[in-house]
């Protein structure tokens, strides 16, 4: 029986992704380093000093660690201008009908993110009473495909993996939660997206009991 679900914040409640996108690319730019949407997609769920030795990597760029401390900073606060302004408007299409039925199902919503930003970004689209339970970059030591942000989740709600489904938009987030024996339900397409137990477009339009019987199947 499914008692809980472990929400993904980036790309599956609100679409963030596009902001650490231009963050990241406007400080590849200041080191001569080309970095393109492709690029982008390997950094989805990953922590932020993985994310800059990705990019650094990609341009053959050297970096000590207080000088890679000075570039991650500089990223977060262009990035946080960015998400300053964002509203409810932000909230994926059909994200607040889902946790409204989870909510009459008496379905624990919980969140799994690897953002340090996740409760901020919470705060201003007016999501964030609706969590039980909210884990973020700034409780975990080892980012996804780690799945500890999840057995953190789990920990925090007092039920066991086989018995929550976590939403993921990132590969890093379906293979973190498969390796911590949840369900998963991957929010993407399949060329971009493997290992979920089921795949769904979005949230417009699916009600939770539709979920439960293709998770079923
Ligand atoms: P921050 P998620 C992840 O959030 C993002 O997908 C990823 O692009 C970002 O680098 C990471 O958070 C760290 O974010 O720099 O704000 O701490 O998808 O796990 O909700
Ligand atoms: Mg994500």
């Amino acid at each position: 029986m499914i008692r809980a679900c472990i929400f993904d914040l980036d790309g599956v409640i609100v679409d963030t992704a596009i902001y650490h996108f231009v963050a990241w690319k406007n400080l590849a730019a200041s080191l001569g380093i080309e970095f393109t949407e492709k690029n982008n997609e390997k950094l989805k769920g990953v922590g932020r000093m993985e994310s800059l030795d990705f990019i650094l990597s990609l341009g053959q760029v050297q970096k000590d660690e207080s000088e890679m401390l000075v570039l991650a900073h500089n990223k977060n606060e262009h990035y946080k201008s960015l998400i300053s302004s964002l509203t409810e408007e932000a909230i994926l299409p059909g994200i607040k009908v889902f946790f409204d039925e989870l909510k009459e199902a008496g379905v624990f919503i919980a969140l799994g993110s690897s953002s340090k930003n996740a409760r901020p970004v919470l705060e201003n689209i007016g999501l964030k009473s609706y969590f039980d339970v909210i884990v973020d970059g700034t409780n975990i030591s080892r980012s996804k495909p780690d799945p500890e942000v999840f057995e953190l989740g789990a920990q925090a709600l007092e039920i066991p993996p086989v018995e929550i489904i976590v939403f993921e938009d990132a590969q890093a987030g379906i293979d973190a939660a498969k390796t911590g024996g949840f369900k998963c339900v991957g929010v993407g397409s399949a060329e971009e997206l493997s290992g979920a137990d089921i795949l769904i477009p979005g949230f417009e339009g699916l009600t939770y009991a539709h979920l439960l019987n293709q998770l079923k199947q």
